[in-house]
């Protein structure tokens, strides 16, 4: 066991910050999730501009990057094929990207959007169901996306072009920070990077395991209780380590592959077995309420919910803001992600690729699942809203499932579907938190016993909380979490123009071809003497 390869100081500073949050929660429950819960609402109530600001300005810099000089950049050299085909490209991506929380969200969020629709609109309203399926969509869509793909791109740029083999989130802000990525700075912002995706990963659990627990007790009749509960959690914890553990191209393909056919297989049954012509036409019709008006969507902020007298429907905090969060601490963890498989690719491709597949990707889940259900409810054949409110989001979930025809097939598809999802993005992750925590990475893959720590480490939170009864003060875990987040993501954007410019200045490129080699040691042997400050 090499222990000299751990970077001790990140190592031991993630852990710290996890335990302060954990150790108070144990022993003050009550006084702990007022906390965590007055954090929330300070953070969204307050900085929730800088959450929407920060969406709009990625997906307008990682356009303005794809069409631009350095989107034409090849991630590679001038032989080097494309690692990967488009298609395995784009399931992989969205299998890292994408977990089991789809399942949840896709299925019930319009839901909560019928009953509290945005822009101060009458509940349950004929103008209200447009927005219900719509608003789900908007916030797996684009902006998301982009929040996802723009930490990959200085990430790419650093492990293919300029060679080097980073799987740090510090190194990736080398060209901005300069050497202080070594010192204390750096560390902080791993540290960072770490704590986001914990609470982002607390997030996940905290939605999937009850809508799991819900499908188990369907199917067996055991009783949702926080032991079966745990019990979920040690299992898929277990199937993500004994799969991190296998490495990352056997497990996580093989769970990838399982994922893409049981999805198949989901969706392809609502859709056919459902009202196939009301999903179809809703799906299309939210489409063009997205694209009419994407720009109010993105920016709507609820600003008279600041007068006093004025009652506001916290929409914007609970859902827009939420979200952005949520995406953001997901997204450096994605980005490395995303960066390692698209070897061959320029920079255009890759952006364009992760914002057209993974929207689209989202757009089927809630397409169809979310269609589904509405079409219960506005059809009077299942009034979903009112089991929501009688019995939970989870239930409701495995309920409307079971509307189905041969519902006792599908319910136990979705079951283990979600078991599978929440798999894939663990295993991801945990791989990803050793690497971060590492000062290298040799063989390409961090050590296996530390890929095996961070596994576990990744489940004590939720467990903890789940405990003491805190499960819904994680479920928005993601926002606290992700508010430093948001400066690492400035500083990720920064350093690709800044590196990528300097370079493409050394090098000679014809205006007419698609992709840009850069070669980066003949430019420094061209140039020894002019070298960039900091490097
Ligand atoms: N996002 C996509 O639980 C999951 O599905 C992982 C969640 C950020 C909302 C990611």
């Amino acid at each position: 066991m090499n222990k000299r390869l751990i970077d001790w100081p990140t190592f031991i500073g993630a852990l710290l910050i996890l335990l302060t949050v954990v150790i108070p929660l144990i022993l003050f429950p009550e006084a702990g999730s007022e906390v965590i819960n007055s954090a929330n609402t300070f953070v969204t109530g307050n900085f929730g501009i800088l959450y929407l600001i920060l969406g709009m300005g990625a997906l307008i810099f990682i356009l303005y990057v794809a069409f631009s000089k350095n989107g034409r950049i090849k991630l590679g050299g001038r032989d080097v094929k494309k690692e990967f085909g488009t298609f395995s490209w784009a399931a992989m991506l969205f299998s890292a990207g994408i977990g089991s929380s789809i399942l949840y969200w896709a299925m019930i969020e319009w839901a909560f959007y019928y009953q509290g629709p945005p822009f101060r609109i009458t509940p349950e309203s004929e103008e209200a169901i447009n927005w219900a399926a719509s608003y789900g969509i908007f916030h797996w869509g684009p902006i998301a996306w982009a929040l996802y793909t723009l930490p990959a791109l200085p990430i790419a740029y650093f492990y293919y072009v300029r060679k080097k083999p980073v799987l740090k989130i510090s190194e990736a802000s080398r060209p901005v920070i300069g050497k202080y990525a070594d010192g204390p700075l750096g560390v902080i912002i791993d540290i960072l990077f770490i704590f986001g995706l914990l609470g982002g990963a607390g997030t996940t659990l905290a939605l999937g395991t009850p809508m799991i627990a819900e499908g188990i007790n369907h199917l067996t009749g055991i009783p949702v209780t926080l032991f079966l509960q745990a019990i979920i959690m040690i299992i898929c914890t277990a199937i993500f380590a004994i799969s991190s553990f296998s490495g990352i191209n056997k497990g996580i393909k093989r769970l990838s592959d399982l994922n893409l056919w049981l999805t198949i297989f989901i969706l392809a049954f609502v859709f056919i077995f459902g009202p196939t012509l009301f999903i179809s036409e809703m799906t299309f019709t939210s489409l063009g309420v997205i694209v009419n008006n994407f720009f109010s969507m993105a920016t709507w902020l609820e600003p008279q919910a600041n007068i006093p007298g004025i009652e506001g429907t916290n929409f914007p905090e609970s859902w827009t803001v939420f979200y952005w969060a949520w995406w953001l601490v997901y997204a450096p963890f994605v980005g490395l992600f995303v960066a390692r498989i698209s070897r061959g690719r320029t920079i255009k491709e890759m952006i364009l690729g992760t914002l057209i597949y993974g929207t689209l990707g989202c757009v089927l889940f809630f397409g169809v699942l979310g269609n589904y259900g509405l079409y219960l409810q506005l059809s009077g054949s299942f009034d979903v809203i009112s089991y929501i409110n009688e019995y939970s989001a989870p239930a409701a979930i495995i309920a409307i499932l079971d509307q189905l025809p041969l519902a006792w097939l599908v319910i136990p598809v979705f079951t283990v579907l979600a078991i599978v999802f929440l798999a894939t993005t663990f295993d991801s992750a945990s791989y990803i938190l050793a690497a971060v925590a590492q000062k290298q990475v040799t063989k390409g893959e961090p050590l296996r016993w530390h890929r095996l720590f961070w596994a576990f480490t990744l489940m004590i939170l939720p467990m903890t909380l789940m405990f003491i009864g805190g499960l819904e003060t994680l479920q928005t875990a993601s926002i606290v979490a992700g508010f430093p987040v948001m400066f690492i993501m400035i500083l990720l954007a920064w350093s690709f123009i800044k590196a990528s410019t300097y370079d493409l200045n050394q090098t000679k490129h014809s205006k007419s071809t698609s992709a840009i080699i850069v070669d980066v040691e003949r430019n420094q042997n061209r140039k020894e003497k002019n070298k960039e400050p900091g490097e």
